[in-house]
């Protein structure tokens, strides 16, 4: 079992493939077809794509805000491909790999960060939860879902993501206690991408790793290299496939980075040097899966260009259909927030109509 050779008290992280996306422990490789991973790549691919174009329109003054994810794709990716048909995704706010692989359309991620509250309603059928800012609070809302299925007898399982500061919330330890407790069909993912906006990882807790958290909630943790895509496969898989044989919750600590800022309206530059940002830019999860890919003659440079021209061309496309909706308007913040407006919120209206009409 992977979660014992790689527990939270081992001191070893979980690595099938290396950085230049050579197989290290290739009896660990999980048993996949090669069109699966090159399926994965695919969606890896598309994430950076979107993640580099919503910047763009962001900085062109389209997009009101972003959280570029560029980094953590493997994390996401070889996490949410684990999962199956009626898994429930319950996100916190940078899971666009996730996301993707879950089959939620772009469209909506964008119309979400333009500011158009559609842009949390997914289609039907798609088991993901709406963004959660609230830092943990997803955490609780994953348990319960987990809870609900063991209590229904359903067979589904809950994966549920957070960064390294939501590990220091109350929520986090509450829902991994509960989850123990209640042998919840969950598995808790951390993405350690080393920051908190500009508060690093070894101000967040005095902790070694933050996987051994796992340890007083009385569950399995791994600690894994978030930046191998096979690594996060195989960890996530083998927690999905516990949790669902009645085995319980499981931690798992995705070791990455953030390559981007927090979000655009974060400058990292005054918080971290660039010679982190470059030692972390060689472990890049994008490239070394290329390389995996193209060594074992199933992709090629000159079909990654054109797929990311592809995908270029269709994250804008998307964003073109996002931008005719128009801008949100400010009175729908009031009038939308709860179906009964509340006074505090009535009198805030009030003024911003008194306002509306002194400008005018
Ligand atoms: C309860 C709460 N407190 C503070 C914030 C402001 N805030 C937004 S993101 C963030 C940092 C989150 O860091 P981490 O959990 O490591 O996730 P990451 O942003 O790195 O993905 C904070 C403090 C918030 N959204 N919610």
């Amino acid at each position: 079992m992977l979660a014992q050779q790689y527990g939270p008290l081992q001191g070893k992280m979980l690595q099938i493939m290396d950085e230049n996306g050579v197989i290290l422990q290739t009896d660990l490789v999980p048993d996949r077809q090669d069109e699966a991973w090159l399926e994965s790549y695919m969606t890896m691919l598309k994430t950076r794509s979107a993640d580099n174009k919503a910047l763009q329109l962001q900085r062109q003054g389209r997009m009101l805000t972003y959280a570029p994810n560029t980094g953590q794709e493997a994390a996401q990716v070889g996490s949410a491909a684990a999962m199956a048909e009626g898994d429930w995704l319950v996100p916190a706010f940078r899971e666009l790999g996730a996301w993707l692989t879950r089959g939620v359309d772009l469209e909506r991620v964008y119309l979400y960060w333009y500011g158009n509250e559609l842009g949390s309603k997914f289609a039907d059928g798609v088991r993901v939860l709406p963004i959660s800012v609230p830092i943990g609070s997803q955490f609780q809302h994953a348990v319960g879902i987990a809870m609900a299925s063991n209590i229904k007898g359903e067979d589904d399982v809950t994966v549920a993501y957070i960064g390294d500061g939501g590990t220091s919330i109350g929520d986090f330890s509450e829902a991994l206690n509960f989850a123990g407790v209640f042998n919840a069909p969950v598995v808790f993912i951390i993405q350690n991408n080393q920051y908190a906006i500009s508060v690093s990882r070894q101000k967040q807790t005095k902790a070694e790793t933050l996987v051994q958290k796992a340890v007083a909630a009385g569950i399995p943790g791994i600690l894994v290299d978030g930046n191998d895509l096979m690594a996060m496969y195989a960890a996530t898989k083998e927690a999905i496939d516990r949790a669902r044989d009645g085995g319980g919750p499981t931690l798992i600590e995705a070791y990455t980075y953030r390559l981007g800022a927090h979000t655009t309206s974060d400058d990292p530059t005054k918080y971290r040097e660039d010679e982190e940002v470059e030692k972390w830019r060689a472990k890049d999860p994008v490239k070394r899966m290329k390389a995996y890919l193209i060594a074992k003659g199933i992709w090629s440079e000159e079909e990654d260009v054109r797929l990311i021209e592809q995908y270029d061309e269709e994250a804008l496309e998307i964003f073109r259909k996002v931008e005719a909706t128009g801008e949100t308007e400010l009175e729908d913040i009031f009038k939308y927030h709860f179906a009964e407006m509340p006074e505090h919120l009535q009198e805030q209206y009030d003024e911003y109509v008194q306002y509306l009409k002194e400008v005018e």
